[in-house]
């Protein structure tokens, strides 16, 4: 019997020790500012040479590297939708929970730290972003009940972790 976890937390996601954190990276897969450039900074420049050699990603997708100096054994870099309101970017930003959750069960990783895709420089509307990301984590563990997966959701802006409890609170009907 398998007990996955699925939690969030205000924490930095360069600290965190796993098999793989997730990056919010751009299609060019060269680096960037936010998490992207503190994922780059703390994992040294060997990650970026990596980088270099796997042609960018598209919007929705995934892609593995090593973790290099970062706590973490991997990192996957997903590329979230940059925020327009139309329905492709539900359906990309939901691609890259999903792509990159089965990246790392593909892997064999067992446990994986998100950061809040798409919601800094992308501009995706908070609660938008929650609604997905914990509906579509939710559902994959569901999906996946024999496989072990700890997912640790990672809030590093105040309203991003508030926007996970709004989603949570407004769920369960206690407003
Ligand atoms: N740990 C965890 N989360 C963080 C950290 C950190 N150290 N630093 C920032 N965040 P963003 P995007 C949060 O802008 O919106 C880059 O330049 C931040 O508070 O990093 O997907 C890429 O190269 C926010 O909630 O990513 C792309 O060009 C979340 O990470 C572009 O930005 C995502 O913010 C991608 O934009």
């Amino acid at each position: 019997m398998y007990k996955s976890k699925l939690e969030f937390e205000t924490v930095d996601i360069t600290t965190i020790k796993c098999d793989c954190i997730v990056n919010a990276a751009n299609r060019t897969l060269l680096g960037g500012g936010g998490v992207d450039g503190a994922i780059h900074r703390a994992a040294g420049p060997e990650l970026l040479q990596e980088c270099r050699t796997l042609n960018g990603c598209k919007t929705g997708q995934a892609k593995i590297t090593n973790g290099y100096d970062l706590p973490a054994k991997y990192v996957i870099h997903t590329v979230g939708p940059v925020y327009s309101g139309s329905d492709s970017d539900v359906l990309n930003l939901t691609s890259c929970y999903r792509n990159s959750l089965d990246l790392a069960k593909n892997r064999n990783l067992h446990s994986i730290a998100f950061s809040a895709i798409s919601t800094g420089v992308y501009g995706y509307p908070f609660d938008e972003a929650a609604m997905i990301t914990l509906e579509t984590t939710a559902q994959w563990l569901v999906n996946s009940p024999d496989y072990q997966m700890d997912i640790l959701l990672t809030c590093f802006d105040d309203r991003v972790y508030k926007s996970y409890v709004n989603y949570l609170k407004n769920y369960t009907g206690n407003n």
